[in-house]
């Protein structure tokens, strides 16, 4: 009796350990199995409904436990299911981050309980680069600088090309990246003045209300820089609305390229899509499987993306995955 008690105790000793061995301690799954916190921003954009299915979708195919909370575009909610993450003692805490301020606080308190952060999707500006492990996305100002490289050639014949941007959330990374990105690039060219600049906040009513004001208080747009596709299809209506056309009268330049806006490019009402790919879920996968088995993760891993003008788009729509 007494020896089979310490052969007992051993092996719940073990298993303790074993739980142990997981980043976050004793995982909430228990058995084993990963659990993942992750925070999503909302589902403001095609972009971010392609981005939720993709990441829900890798993590049931790899059986990790994954606890989703969509924060509706508030960072208040982030910060409390980040807390409840911590509580919860999952093995890894990763979020898209709303805006790219505000979140040291929270973020030592993941590091004190010792469970790491993945970013995703988008950056925070956290001087202490200790407080996440990793931040898997897009180039954000490269991609501003692919806009302002075709803007430069789209407009040969003109001297003067007035641009109305509709920039994504404030204080967003995407938002601040893809506007520095324009500016680099046309910035020192005087033929090019971006006469308005208001925030669509990355939808679609959002584009298409700003459209609606730019309109009225600026006859002589040239050119329509929207931070996303959602935003451009908006300002497209506006542009209907007010009888013009849309990539003739007023050309159209978005980023993204969700199927609805390379449809918009195909036909002729988008003039040209930087892409910026949603499809992040089997690399955060990888990323969270790496970090739990105690391998070195790339501290910065960036997604690869091209640039489609419309008779590319006509060729990629077909077998185009979101
Ligand atoms: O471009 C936009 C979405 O953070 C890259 O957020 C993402 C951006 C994307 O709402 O459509």
């Amino acid at each position: 009796m007494k020896k089979f008690i310490g052969v007992a105790a051993i092996g719940a000793i073990l298993i303790a350990l074993s739980g142990c061995a997981s980043a976050g301690g004793v995982s909430a799954g228990g058995a084993g199995k990963i659990v993942v916190g992750f925070s999503q921003v909302g589902a403001e954009s095609g972009w971010r409904t392609a981005n939720t299915i993709s990441i829900q979708s890798s993590f049931k195919a790899a059986k990790i436990d994954l606890k989703f909370s969509d924060a509706q575009g508030k960072q208040e909610n982030q910060i409390k299911a980040i807390r409840s993450f911590i509580q919860q003692k999952v093995d890894v805490i990763a979020f898209s981050p709303v805006v790219e301020s505000g979140w040291d606080t929270v973020l030592q308190e993941a590091k004190t309980a010792h469970i790491p952060v993945v970013l995703t999707d988008r950056a925070v500006d956290s001087k202490d680069k200790s407080l996440y492990v990793s931040f898997l996305g897009s180039d954000f100002v490269n991609e501003g600088k692919e806009a302002g490289t075709w803007v430069k050639s789209a407009f040969p014949d003109k001297t003067t090309v007035n641009i109305a941007e509709i920039s994504g959330t404030t204080g967003s990374a995407p938002a601040n990246d893809r506007a520095k990105g324009l500016r680099d690039v046309i910035g020192s060219d005087s033929k090019f003045k971006i006469v308005a600049s208001q925030t669509g906040d990355f939808t679609r009513a959002g584009g298409k209300q700003v459209m609606e004001a730019f309109l009225k208080s600026n006859p002589s747009i040239d050119l329509v820089y929207a931070h996303n596709d959602d935003m451009g299809l908006g300002a497209i209506e506006a542009i209907e609305a007010a009888g013009k056309v849309p990539g003739k009268d007023i050309q159209v330049l978005t980023l993204d390229a969700t199927h609805d806006g390379m449809q918009a490019l195909v036909d002729g009402k988008i003039n040209y899509i930087v892409e910026c790919s949603p499809l992040l879920g089997d690399q955060l996968v990888q990323i969270v499987k790496d970090v739990v088995a105690k391998k070195t993760v790339d501290a910065r891993i960036l997604t690869t993306e091209t640039t489609f003008t419309q008779a590319q788009a006509k060729e990629a729509l077909p077998t185009r995955k979101y």
